[in-house]
């Protein structure tokens, strides 16, 4: 196994900034990751393979301080800790790491490294209470079996099914260890475009192995199923929910998972959605097949993560689709089936509403998911710190019970008898040296963990963290890079999708512009959500004279955004068409609103080059170079996105790019020639016409090499 490596200092390179002396650190790929900076103070290796031994462990091995550590499970149960809080008790010469059970003081050990590693450990006395905010904090893989990982950016899978079960990479350990650090203690490993094969003797043997490795740290395996399993693998000529066969198939299915793991999570399903099998094939409900799956699970104390991702290519608003199938079933839910509903109503768009659905299932358990990878994002390309975009809709007041009543408190379960709650994230990982593809989505990863245990923590006091362990904690690099990850996530809709436009992207890989674009299904097409034509841009929601999706939400929520006075302009053009001369807050029109919007992000996307140049003292060269040179490419896409975008709309709006704003560095044109090599245009509406080319789930390699020519207008030589 690669080993967490000492904190080498690379004495010949020894520079100058600002008048101080920065010794230059030592090269890394990055594989470490926020262990970077753990200085190995010696080289213990674990009694055995059990959590307590490896709790032990990691102090015996990092632990720098003179005070001993004491590691207790508790012998009379703390209810205020549950099963995985913790407590550390720092008391003159001694702290102790106090928990009801082994995982919980893993979990307490970590969370005294990172202490360490923060620079927070107490002066004095105190103790300190750790309690998670979710019970399941899950990872949710999109791992096919073939390894290729779907809107994955970072390699192949890090399973290795053709090796498995007789060959075991080391990564897996490391990869449980990294999750255990942050919290994270359940993983779904399989995509949920399910292929059955997971489900057979052959592939259950495999994913035993994983189990093992993983369990000491707390780790439970989760499988996504395919709906239609029982007709696949299980000979049956249906898979009816309510069917007795199929009934007695999934209890046999999950009878011969628990007697290889017994600690089995359960299971994770995306039913009749994107063409995946489902409980509708045959005339039931969402809730029908659920209930069929949990009983299945009950006995053993497994959970079902049922997805609410659901929406039809007829429908008139896609985004209210969710709702509208899932309000009416809600009471009927088993208890131990939680609802799986992305943060918007969309799909992981840069910036959306919150679901509605959040607002309206007082009875059933639901579950925030969110997207970890880079889908809509700019991919392993950009630097985007997701937590902001996390937080926003955590903090967004769903007013169900009242005000108060957020995102965050009703998945906490804050409002409901049945305290079973569980968070998921659509992971950035894969086989790559650095994992995430980029360096600095790293943070990513570590972020979601961080939230999962604890979604009042700012994005600062995460990134403060993060940098410190991954990075440097030296001020004249923390505070520039933390503020460049901070504001990266307003930058990234600044010169994407600004002031509510979304799914305006190219429709093939997620990468890159395309708002001329169509589909054969509309749903699909860039021109179906932004809607621009001579009397304005944006997709009318309102219950007046538009889809009416502003009324799925709760008062105030629904008049604030119905009414475009009050429509925050943020999702202006998410809920309103607006004429393109429409008079913004500030008094300008909305098309030079647009144009000083995409700017601004441009501009700032140009800034990350200059403030790491100036972070590269502190950074290896390794990862610095890494990093520099995808912000480059960052930056010229921030110019590739706004020229397209704004000289599409402009064939509508007819006005000028403003003075103050750089002009475009293509025509019209030849950027839609970029898109028509992407995809070939095809007619709306019908059905997907022969020979159409299926929809790639993964990019193809050429999509990263079809930047137009750029430069950057306030950095010329790059
Ligand atoms: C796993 C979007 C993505 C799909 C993904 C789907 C989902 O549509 O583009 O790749 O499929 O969401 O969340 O199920």
């Amino acid at each position: 196994m690669k080993s967490f490596k000492t904190f080498v200092i690379a004495s010949a390179l020894i520079l100058a900034v600002s008048g101080c002396k920065v010794e230059k650190p030592a090269d890394t790929d990055g594989h470490d990751l926020w262990f970077h900076n753990l200085e190995q103070v010696s080289d213990a290796t674990p009694a055995s393979y059990t959590t307590e031994a490896i709790a032990q462990n990691e102090i015996d091995r990092f632990w720098k301080g003179k005070a001993a550590v004491e590691i207790k499970v508790l012998d009379k149960q703390d209810d205020a800790l549950g099963r995985d809080g913790y407590r550390l008790v720092f008391s003159s010469g001694k702290v102790s790491v106090e928990a009801n059970t082994a995982i919980g003081t893993l979990y307490g050990v970590y969370g005294l490294l990172r202490l360490q590693q923060t620079d927070a450990l107490p002066k004095g006395s105190k103790t300190i209470t750790e309690v998670p905010a979710y019970e399941y904090r899950a990872f949710n893989h999109w791992d096919n079996l073939n390894r290729s990982v779907e809107r994955g950016y970072a390699g192949k899978s890090l399973w290795n099914w053709d090796e498995l079960p007789d060959k075991v990479s080391p990564v897996y350990q490391e990869y449980a260890r990294a999750n255990a650090s942050v919290g994270i203690n359940a993983t779904a490993i399989n995509n949920v475009n399910a292929n059955a094969q997971i489900l057979t003797p052959e592939y259950l043997q495999k994913v035993k192995v994983l189990a093992d490795i993983f369990r000491p740290y707390g780790l439970k395996v989760f499988l996504s199923l395919n709906f239609a399993a029982p007709k696949h693998i299980g000979g049956l000529d249906t898979s009816d929910p309510l069917d007795p066969k199929v009934v007695q198939f999934w209890k046999d299915k999950t009878a011969e998972i628990y007697a290889l793991i017994p600690d089995f999570g359960g299971y994770l399903v995306k039913a009749n959605s994107e063409g995946q099998s489902g409980p509708q094939d045959y005339g039931r409900t969402h809730a029908d097949g659920a209930n069929m799956l949990a009983d299945a699970l009950a006995p053993y104390g497994g959970v079902v993560f049922w997805r609410a991702f659901v929406y039809d290519a007829q429908a008139e608003d896609r985004a209210m689709q969710a709702s509208d199938e899932f309000v009416p079933l809600d009471g009927q839910f088993r208890d131990n089936v939680l609802v799986q509903v992305k943060n918007g109503p969309i799909d992981f768009q840069p910036r959306e509403p919150i679901s509605p659905l959040f607002g309206q299932a007082p009875k059933t358990n639901l579950m925030l998911e969110v997207q970890i990878t880079q889908e809509y994002l700019g991919h392993s390309k950009h630097m985007v710190y997701l937590h902001p975009l996390w937080k926003e809709c955590l903090d967004t007041d769903t007013y169900e019970f009242g005000k108060g009543s957020t995102v965050a408190a009703v998945t906490e379960g804050k409002y409901r008898d049945n305290k079973l709650s569980a968070i998921s994230g659509v992971t950035n990982i894969g086989d790559d040296a650095n994992w995430c593809g980029h360096q600095m989505a790293q943070i990513n990863w570590y972020a979601y963990g961080r939230m999962a245990w604890n979604p009042d923590l700012s994005s600062d006091e995460i990134a403060d963290e993060w940098l410190r362990q991954t990075f440097s904690s030296d001020p004249k690099f923390l505070k520039p890079v933390k503020d460049m990850l901070n504001r990266s996530r307003e930058v990234n809709v600044s010169y994407e999708m600004p002031l509510g436009l979304h799914h305006i992207m190219a429709s093939n890989a997620h990468f890159g512009p395309g708002p001329w674009e169509t589909s054969y299904r509309k749903d699909w097409s860039p021109q179906f959500y932004h809607k621009a034509g001579p009397d304005g841009v944006g997709f009318d929601r309102t219950v007046a004279t538009g889809s009416g999706a502003t009324a799925q939400y709760n008062e105030p929520l629904a008049s604030t955004y119905d009414n475009i006075e009050t429509c925050p302009e943020n999702l202006l053009l998410w809920f309103h068409h607006v004429p393109w001369d429409y008079k913004m807050k500030d008094g300008q029109t909305l098309w030079n609103e647009l144009c000083h919007t995409y700017q601004k992000g441009i501009e700032a996307a140009e800034e990350y080059v200059r403030i790491w140049e100036k972070a590269e003292p502190y950074v290896d060269n390794q990862r610095y170079q890494e990093v520099r040179t995808k912000l480059i490419r960052q930056a010229k896409d921030a110019m590739w996105w706004r020229d397209a975008v704004i000289l599409y709309f402009q064939t509508f709006s007819n006005m000028p790019i403003p003075d103050d704003c750089y002009p475009a560095q293509h025509t019209l044109e030849e950027l839609q020639q970029v898109g028509v090599f992407r995809r070939p245009q095809m007619p709306q509406g019908g059905a997907r016409p022969q020979g159409a080319p299926q929809m790639p789930r993964q990019p193809r390699p050429e999509i990263y090499d079809m930047l137009p020519d750029y430069t950057l207008p306030s950095m010329p030589e790059l």
